[in-house]
């Protein structure tokens, strides 16, 4: 006997990759069901070589299905999350809702799976924003053997975060730039993403700092340590997908590169490609549709004296929200719901 499954929020990005994904790992569900707003109702997504109807999330009975996977946004969220959850279907939450809830669990798999037996506190866990899932990845296993200190940290980060209509302004900006009369004035970001960099992700806080920046802060201390200080700068670039960052880390004991570059060799969901030449290093594009979470560039930071510099760069559409949401799942039904 398999899971029932549902996905909320089945026709957007991070929706349709969570189908894409529990098809492509062979999910054990008997039954899953594809949820989406009353404007998308009777929209056909595919899951495997299947071909699903959109259902109302408006009035949708929880009950009897195990999990769901919920990516609508915190707004919608807030209402239907603890429906779900009332009628004992245990919610994934893509949202940043429930994430800083001490009672909610905030589950990167590779690194805290244990925090997911706390589900029945609320029948909700949260998935972590997509910059923090594929730093924490990396900062695990280092974590492990040396403890680590401070992460300085700056993102380079796809549009495909922020969503279609984000995606659709970078390619209609990048043509329009090369067509006179054309050009495409910025409407879902404060300023032209076509040839440029954005240094603001998300919005002010009153430190100067933003959202997205105090959320990798207060990510990494819930799912590694909250010893661990993280100081961030959050750059949106015109990439379509794939998450970049460098990472600069400062360690309680020594840690030698080529150490740690054995360790994160063996580190789950982490591959290296670390080769000191041209091209001997992962880009985002070419990180587009995997699982992997790439790090690259690891070397001795010699001006402090435990210092690692790194690159690392992840599918923030899987690893970043729709995988780490399945895999989630996984240790769910490894640990707690049992089935068959
Ligand atoms: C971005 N990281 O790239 C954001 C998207 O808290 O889940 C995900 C926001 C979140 O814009």
């Amino acid at each position: 006997m398999g899971y029932k499954v549902v996905v909320a929020g089945a026709t957007g990005n991070v929706g349709r990759e969570m189908l894409n994904i529990l098809a492509e790992r062979q999910f054990p569900a008997d039954e899953v069901v594809a949820l989406a707003s009353r404007r998308s109702l009777g929209t056909e997504v595919s899951y495997g070589d299947k071909t699903l109807t959109c259902k109302d999330i408006e009035g949708f009975d929880f009950s009897g299905y195990d999990i769901a996977f919920f990516a609508i946004g915190s707004d919608a969220t807030k209402k239907y999350a603890p429906i779900a959850a009332s009628q004992k279907c245990v919610v994934i939450d893509n949202s940043s809702l429930y994430r800083y809830d001490p009672d909610i669990p905030l589950v990167v798999p590779e690194v805290n799976p244990e925090a997911v037996d706390r589900y029945t506190n609320k029948f909700i866990i949260a998935n972590p924003n997509c910059s923090t899932a594929q730093m924490v990845v990396a900062l695990k296993p280092l974590h492990d053997r040396a403890r680590i200190k401070r992460v300085v940290v700056s993102t380079y980060q796809s549009v495909s975060g922020t969503g279609k209509e984000a995606i659709d302004e970078l390619w209609n900006q990048t043509k329009g730039l090369y067509v006179p009369g054309q050009e495409v004035e910025p409407k879902v970001y404060p300023k032209q993403i076509a040839f440029n960099v954005i240094p603001h992700i998300d919005v002010f806080l009153e430190d100067g700092s933003t959202k997205e920046e105090w959320k990798m802060v207060a990510e990494t201390k819930k799912i590694v340590d909250p010893a661990i200080k993280v100081t961030a700068t959050c750059v949106r670039v015109p990439v379509f997908v794939g998450h970049s960052e460098a990472i600069n880390i400062e360690f309680e004991d020594h840690l030698d590169e080529a150490e740690a570059r054995d360790i994160l060799r063996e580190a789950p969901g982490v591959m290296v490609v670390d080769k000191r030449e041209a091209g001997g290093y992962i880009t985002p594009i070419e990180c587009v549709g995997d699982y992997a979470t790439y790090i690259s560039r690891i070397r001795q930071d010699s001006t402090i004296d435990n210092g690692i510099n790194l690159w690392c760069v992840s599918d923030n559409l899987r690893k970043g929200a729709a995988l780490n949401a399945v895999q989630i799942a996984e240790t769910l039904g490894k640990r707690c719901l049992k089935k068959g």
